[in-house]
């Protein structure tokens, strides 16, 4: 067996440690040197056919240079590392100084918006808000309203009958016409006094210009020991008066018929349509705004209310109607068209919440 050329390994197996380009390089460098097929391994097993006097220095030797290329590696994955991470450091820099992109921000629905601002001024009353379910049963869309079976205001609410999956007659289920089931449910689960309002979506098979399939309500209802005509005018006229933003709005009562209340009225607000445009105030016109009246005694005694000890008063209006007499938007049939660009028009600032204190609008 020759002698080994320890230095001339060495050198070797460093200029492979030094020349490795990257991680992957390096490795094979290491594998090609200290693993188990790798030259400083070979040389080792070598070592059996020298002297004993070689095989002590050689394979001190040998060692050492195993340490060295060791401590090569390592300093040199260590350069590599920091070579990798100053090249991420330029090619991931944020450039701080460059302005945010701006922000596109949702608006809230005009119907939103009106809901909330009803609810706002109904609660500075002292009435709170009450939901029921949008499928209802017959009794309580219509039987405790007052509008038996084979009555025409049956017909003429154009109701949406649903069927079960069996095809069952019995089946009496109805998207409801009105929000009023809410209002017989809570005379149903609450003791008077009662004090409430009843916003929410309703169904009607209509379609044209002023009637969509689905539209909002908004209900009310009061019901105590000595509810007057009065009561019911004084909360309307304040209630319009904060609505439409105007002082002492114009009311007009005209007699009408609802088979729910008794006596009934339909309210109109003075106005002016002069040159096209409409204002609302002491002019010499009137615009109807919503329904009402004294809750039918026959409504109070479905409802588990005695009428000789209770009455209430009750009122009704479409919620897309004085949203487009406030905010002037002249089509119903925009409200559900989900275009961008009438959302952007017509919306409101989401977060400024209506309030009375702050203003309805912002
Ligand atoms: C109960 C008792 C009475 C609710 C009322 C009206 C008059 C009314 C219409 C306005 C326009 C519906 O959206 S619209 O087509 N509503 O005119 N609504 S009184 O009376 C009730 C409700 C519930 C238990």
């Amino acid at each position: 067996m020759t002698a080994i050329d320890v230095e001339a390994l060495k050198s070797e197996l460093l200029e492979e440690v030094s020349s490795a380009a990257d991680l992957a390089a390096l490795d094979s460098a290491r594998v090609g040197a200290l693993g188990k097929k790798g030259k400083i391994t070979a040389a080792m097993k070598g070592l059996g056919g020298l002297s004993p006097e070689e095989r002590k220095t050689t394979g001190q030797a040998l060692n050492a240079v195993k340490d060295a290329v060791a401590e090569a590696i390592d300093a040199r994955k260590a350069d590599l590392e920091a070579a990798a991470l100053q090249q991420q450091l330029e090619s991931e820099r944020l450039d701080v100084s460059l302005p945010v992109r701006p922000e596109s921000r949702g608006k809230l629905h005009p119907i939103s918006q009106t809901m909330d601002e009803i609810v706002a001024i109904f609660g500075a009353m002292g009435l709170s808000v009450r939901e029921g379910p949008n499928i209802e049963d017959d009794f309580h869309n219509f039987t405790a309203l007052n509008i038996p079976a084979e009555h025409p205001a049956r017909q003429m609410m154009d109701t949406f009958y649903l069927q079960d999956e069996n095809g069952n007659p019995d089946f009496e289920k109805v998207l409801r016409t009105h929000t009023s089931p809410v209002q017989v449910r809570t005379m149903q689960s609450e003791e008077p006094p009662i004090r409430i309002i009843a916003p929410g979506r309703t169904y009607r098979s209509d379609y044209d210009a002023t009637h969509t399939p689905m539209f909002h309500q908004v209900e009310g209802l009061v019901i105590d020991k000595h509810i007057t005509f009065g009561h019911l005018k004084g909360c309307l006229q304040e209630f319009c008066d904060a609505y439409f933003e105007v002082e002492n709005v114009p009311l007009r009562f005209r007699p009408s018929y609802f088979p729910f209340t008794e006596p009934s009225a339909e309210v109109d607000i003075g106005c002016s349509r002069e040159g096209g445009e409409l204002k609302i105030g002491h002019y010499d016109d009137w615009l109807e705004i919503l329904g009402c009246g004294m809750v039918h005694p026959k409504v109070l005694q479905h409802c588990g209310i005695d009428p000789e000890e209770y009455q209430g008063f009750a009122f009704g209006m479409g919620i897309e109607r004085i949203a487009m007499l406030k905010y002037g938007i002249p089509d119903l049939r925009t409200f559900y068209e989900a275009d961008i660009r009438w959302l952007k028009h017509y919306g409101f600032v989401p977060l400024e919440v209506a309030s009375l204190e702050r203003g309805l609008t912002p």
